[in-house]
């Protein structure tokens, strides 16, 4: 089930073998109004909430809550921020994956789960700016983790959990706004080498709900859509130089380089020395 971009008011219930898809965490809101929960799996198994902001839950709720022993519950790709409580809590004997989200300045714990039959797995997320614990794990929980990066969560990165090998710790370098990255982030091309990576990310997925993508180089010859689109015939070959401008400021016709030469056509029936 896909959702459109904005904020949605409201608190939702997801049921058993649904997948609740927003069009990205920083493009789809749900607002929980400080009543509850935002996201709530009561009972379910094989279900989903992926691609949204998550907010604004109060503090006997969660962002997420996960409860009354589901199983098969996946938290993906998500920014889950400024909870009044826990940004994900998982109780009463529930399971759950956690991945690629972006766990920030939440209240409560990062992610926290209770009870000795409750158990998560925890992978290739920023959790940054708790007010508590970025992991916590009560009453005989299991937190399974690795591949996060941990900022800045007040009491302690993590209690009650045993930090898994590839655990990072220091500022994610967010942007201004979304929680993107910056490229300085230590969060770039530090998930788990066997995640898939979003198309353009590099050799290596990023930690949290959004890849940092390399914006490809765009050569653009002659008038917009006729040459680009339509105009190419008798071109066989493009080569380019590029050269440094000293001064950005200065309009480009003075930025055309003086030493170059004609190029010499040498393409089948054309004629050495003839090319404009
Ligand atoms: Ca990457």
């Amino acid at each position: 089930m896909g959702v459109d971009t904005g904020t949605y008011t409201e608190r939702v219930t997801v049921p058993s073998h649904v997948r609740l898809v927003g069009s990205g965490a920083n493009a789809t809101t749900i607002d929980a109004e400080a009543a509850g929960s935002a996201v709530t799996f009561d009972g379910v198994i094989d279900a989903e909430v992926s691609g949204f902001k998550i907010s604004n839950a109060s503090s006997a709720g969660a962002g997420v809550e996960i409860k009354d022993a589901c199983s098969g519950i996946t938290v993906a790709r998500n920014i889950i921020a400024a909870n009044a409580g826990p940004g994900i809590s998982l109780a009463g004997g529930s399971s759950g994956a956690v991945s690629f989200n972006t766990v920030a300045d939440n209240t409560g714990a990062g992610v926290l789960v209770d009870g000795s039959s409750s158990w998560a797995e925890v992978r290739n997320n920023i959790i940054s700016g708790q007010d508590t614990y970025g992991l916590q794990a009560t009453n005989g929980a299991l937190i399974r983790n690795d591949y996060n990066l941990f900022s800045d969560n007040t009491l302690s990165n993590l209690s009650g959990v045993t930090a898994g090998e590839h655990t990072l710790t220091g500022s994610p370098a967010f942007a201004a706004a979304n929680y993107y990255l910056t490229a300085a982030s230590p969060a770039l091309d530090a998930a788990d080498p066997l995640a898939s990576v979003p198309t353009g990310g590099g050799l290596r997925a990023d930690l949290g709900y959004k890849e940092l993508i390399a914006s490809p180089l765009t050569l653009v010859f002659g008038p917009q859509i006729d040459s680009t689109v339509t105009g190419n015939s008798g071109v066989a070959k493009v080569e380019v130089g590029t050269i440094p401008v000293t001064d950005a400021t200065q309009a480009v016709t003075e930025t055309i380089p003086r030493a170059g030469r004609r190029s010499r056509g040498t393409t089948a029936g054309s004629t050495p020395g003839s090319s404009r």
